[in-house]
């Protein structure tokens, strides 16, 4: 029997998006797939496993890689497959649809406009006028408007056997859920305010399913995969409009669910009351976002709306309660200097994380802060480019910046710095001298299994940790 559809991502680890429309489709009698690898391996599955459509889950900075393989794909099998965009590139860089090798591309929620698509052709019908849908077709391209947002609680769980042959991801004891979508912030860096203005008059952007709904997919999950944790991955799970919904989803998840989980917070959202719940009801690590250490800089430029104090705040609780943290961080900011990144490096030195993520700064499209670059000429374009696509290594501004490779070399000798603050300024100083970026990336990769991936795979034995980093090692090359 022909495959239908056969995704392709770019992580080893659920993706709740591509699980959502294969549960949508499957609903409806359609076949799912996915995959994930290389551009060679890529190419080379797609064409063995010969699916009506091709369904690439696209993040600006992978853009490259896919429309690649894309084009790819049809010069070998031409009319016989359909290649389809998602996600957020896509969503804010429509005209994709006219690069070599892209037939489709769906802006925003794919759920139904996928599924009316699959219909089609299911159907031998037109599929031009498809809500949601740019398509190329005999050379001309239509595009059409978007649907309203989908009511979240109406739609059917997450398809986790769709990943069934892909055991590192199908037995992942460390399982991901999402409450909700949509974020009520508007930093200036993530897309959030960009889907809130693309969906203006769409209905209501930021939703939460109801208690019971999530609770019903937590106890499938539980009943067949018996996992020993939970990712809630929402983007801010905690934050100060959601704390009824959190009180009240803590409560029956102990009760009824009772498994350890991990989240995220905003750090100014946490009280010594949710602190202190979180910790009973099984949260064994939190992550949130400092972003960066220069509190003019966060709210000024990033709009963070979040102060010192309440980063201070809400380590000093997490500490107090024993659970450990990871803090979101990042360098290459525009307008940022050397010394503001030390101002970064410092803030984690006094809250103590157990690890401290620094990504390099990458221009998201349609962004306030993308905006920001372009008009001050730190670059011409929003875009990532393919090799910066992993978002740790370097960045068009960085490049551009003299002060550029020390703050790579700082970013990824920070964590050695916060773990080792005896190392102090006039060391550090002398390190950020040395071209030895390659091995500072190697130290901060050793560093991170220690004190984070450990940490963060909870209670998973040292030899299924050690061999799931290392499995995780050998694939880096296939996320570029
Ligand atoms: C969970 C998450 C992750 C997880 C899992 C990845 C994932 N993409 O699922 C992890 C930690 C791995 C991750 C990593 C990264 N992430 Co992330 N992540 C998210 C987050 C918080 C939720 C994603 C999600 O599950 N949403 C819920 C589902 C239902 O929605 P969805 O994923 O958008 O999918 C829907 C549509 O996009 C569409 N769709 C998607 N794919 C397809 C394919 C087809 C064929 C069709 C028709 C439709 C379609 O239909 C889906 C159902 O409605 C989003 C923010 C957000 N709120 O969306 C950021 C977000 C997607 N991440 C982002 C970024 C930047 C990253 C990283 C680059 C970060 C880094 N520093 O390394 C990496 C790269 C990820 C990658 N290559 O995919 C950006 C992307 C912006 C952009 N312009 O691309 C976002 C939007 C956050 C932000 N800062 O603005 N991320
Ligand atoms: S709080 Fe987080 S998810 Fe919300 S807008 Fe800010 S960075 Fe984005």
């Amino acid at each position: 029997m022909m495959l239908d559809i056969l995704f392709v991502q770019n992580y080893y680890e659920h993706m709740i998006g591509i699980m959502q429309l294969s549960a949508v489709l499957k609903q409806h009698g359609f076949t799912t797939d996915v995959t994930l690898g290389t551009k060679e391996s890529l190419v080379a599955t797609v064409v063995k496993k010969k699916p009506r459509a091709v369904g690439f889950y696209c993040t600006t900075g992978v853009h490259h890689k896919y429309i690649g393989v894309a084009a790819e794909v049809k010069k070998i099998l031409g009319d016989q497959i359909l290649t389809i965009f998602g996600g957020p590139h896509p969503t804010f860089v429509p005209d994709m649809i006219y690069e070599d090798g892209v037939d489709i591309i769906c802006r925003g929620e794919g759920e139904y406009a996928l599924l009316e698509l699959m219909q089609a052709l299911r159907a031998g019908k037109e599929y031009t006028r498809i809500q949601n849908l740019a398509v190329k077709r005999n050379g001309n391209v239509y595009e059409n408007e978007l649907r309203p947002l989908c009511d979240i609680d109406a739609l059917p769980c997450p398809d986790r056997e769709i990943y069934k042959n892909i055991e590192y991801i199908y037995n992942n004891k460390r399982q991901e859920v999402m409450f909700g979508r949509g974020c009520p912030y508007s930093c200036t860096f993530c897309s959030t305010h960009a889907f809130r203005e693309l969906y203006k008059g769409k209905g209501t952007y930021v939703r939460f399913r109801s208690v019971e709904n999530v609770m019903q997919e937590l106890q499938e999950i539980k009943n067949r995969h018996d996992p020993t944790c939970f990712f809630f991955h929402d983007d801010t799970l905690i934050h100060k409009n959601r704390k009824d919904y959190c009180f009240a989803f803590l409560t029956t998840y102990s009760k009824k669910i009772n498994l350890p989980f991990s989240c995220l917070v905003r750090a100014d959202a946490v009280t010594e009351e949710l602190i202190r719940l979180l910790k009973d009801t099984g949260c064994y690590f939190i992550s949130f976002g400092v972003e960066s250490g220069n509190e003019t800089l966060r709210n000024m430029i990033l709009k963070k709306q979040l102060k010192d104090e309440d980063i201070l705040n809400c380590a000093n609780l997490l500490h107090k309660y024993k659970i450990p943290f990871a803090t979101f961080n990042m360098a290459g900011l525009p307008d940022e200097t050397l010394h503001d990144v030390w101002d970064t490096v410092i803030i984690n030195m006094k809250i103590k994380p157990a690890w401290a993520w620094f990504s390099v700064y990458q221009t998201l499209p349609a962004t306030e802060l993308a905006g920001y670059a372009l008009k001050k000429g730190y670059l011409e374009k929003a875009d990532v480019a393919a090799s910066d696509a992993t978002f740790h290594e370097s960045s068009i501004i960085l490049r551009r910046n003299k002060e550029g490779r020390k703050i790579i070399r700082l970013k990824n000798i920070a964590n050695l710095i916060i773990k080792v603050p005896w190392l102090k300024i006039p060391a550090v100083k002398v390190l950020l001298n040395l071209p030895c970026n390659g091995m500072y990336g190697l130290l901060d990769k050793v560093l991170y299994y220690i004190f984070y991936y450990s940490k963060l795979t909870y209670k998973q034995g040292i030899f299924h940790t050690f061999f799931s980093a290392v499995f995780l090692s050998r694939h880096l090359k296939e996320f570029k």
